[in-house]
């Protein structure tokens, strides 16, 4: 399937895994790029010298480029950006922010990069400083979401920009991706299908909470926060969201969800454990590999794309 994001990665399929932060390392990135998608690592909060043993970890696995995503709330951000460069990663993904500060030293160093955005307003900021393309995110996603809807946003970045718009939030099948091509994407940005990815190295009551979560069964923690958050509902999740209305501070918050991503990922600790995923959850229902994964969705986006 040949699109403009096709072209512009040079990969074989219009699709990004998403840069999910302590899920998404070197063996799921290296083998979604093998598979022909384009494969990322998460930066997350990890030092620089840990993600650069992943680049490397990740290159000895595959020769197909994959990216890395920089969360811009997090401390080692800057030092990330620099990593990018010296590795020369072949493109950069970027959430949690506006990446304007990097961007004339990563264009200068031949990086691809594609911020997210959760507004119109932002995708046309990041077009004019250089972005190569924008991912479109819709609150259907896990993590930390904006206000709008992948519905919504899609079609209306895609109107206000020219580069290429890739849709993310809610994308678990080819139904979604014949949708996103529909709603004037070049590409779909996919994270919760791949927590369930053989390839996927998290904890396996991770996998199980996601594979058992139905339509229902994700949540939104910390909207008073300013950084809103969606993940399985759990007892903990449900807890916050109680804990929010019975009016805690900020600073209370953090401190019952600090390290929650490390706990719920590499610990599978369902009391205190952050699982973040996407309102889709419901459509994952088994464990495969990852290549699998990819070839299911665009078989089912071609059939679907040929019927319209
Ligand atoms: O970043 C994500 N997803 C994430 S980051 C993360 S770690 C975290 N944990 C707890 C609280 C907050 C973060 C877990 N999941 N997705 C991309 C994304 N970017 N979603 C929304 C945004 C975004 C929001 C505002 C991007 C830019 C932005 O710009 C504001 C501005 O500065 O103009």
């Amino acid at each position: 399937m040949k699109t403009k994001l096709t072209e512009l990665l040079n990969i074989r399929y219009p699709l990004l895994q998403g840069g999910m932060a302590w899920v998404a390392e070197h063996k799921l990135a290296a083998a979604v790029s093998n598979a022909g998608g384009a494969g990322i690592i998460a930066g997350g909060n990890a030092p620089a010298e840990v993600i650069r043993e992943e680049i490397k970890k990740a290159r000895a696995l595959t020769d197909k480029p994959f990216g890395l995503n920089i969360m811009l709330m997090s401390p080692n951000a800057e030092e990330l950006a620099k990593v990018v460069i010296e590795e020369k990663v072949a493109f950069v993904t970027t959430g949690a922010g506006n990446p304007g500060k990097f961007m004339e030293q990563w264009k200068a160093a031949g990086i691809k990069v594609i911020p997210v955005v959760p507004s119109v307003a932002l995708a046309k900021r990041m077009e004019r400083s250089g972005a190569d393309a924008v991912i479109a995110e819709g609150m259907e996603s896990g993590g930390h979401i904006g206000e709008n809807t992948t519905m919504c946003l899609v079609p209306q970045v895609a109107d206000a920009v020219s580069i290429p718009v890739i849709a993310a939030g809610g994308i678990a099948d080819g139904r979604g991706i014949a949708a996103s091509l529909m709603l004037g994407a070049e590409g779909v940005q996919v994270g919760t299908m791949f927590l369930a990815a053989e390839e996927c190295q998290i904890h396996a009551n991770y996998k199980e909470l996601v594979l058992k979560a139905k339509d229902t069964d994700t949540i939104v923690t910390g909207r008073f926060t300013g950084h809103p958050c969606r993940g399985v509902k759990t007892k903990f999740s449900r807890g916050l969201v109680q804990a929010e209305k019975d009016g805690i501070s900020p600073e209370e918050f953090e401190n019952m969800t600090v390290g929650g991503l490390r706990k719920a990922a590499v610990d599978g600790n369902i009391e205190e454990g952050s699982f973040l995923c996407g309102a889709i959850a419901g459509m994952v229902n088994k464990i495969m590999p990852a290549g699998e994964i990819l070839e299911e969705m665009f078989k089912q986006a071609e059939k679907c794309l040929k019927g319209v």
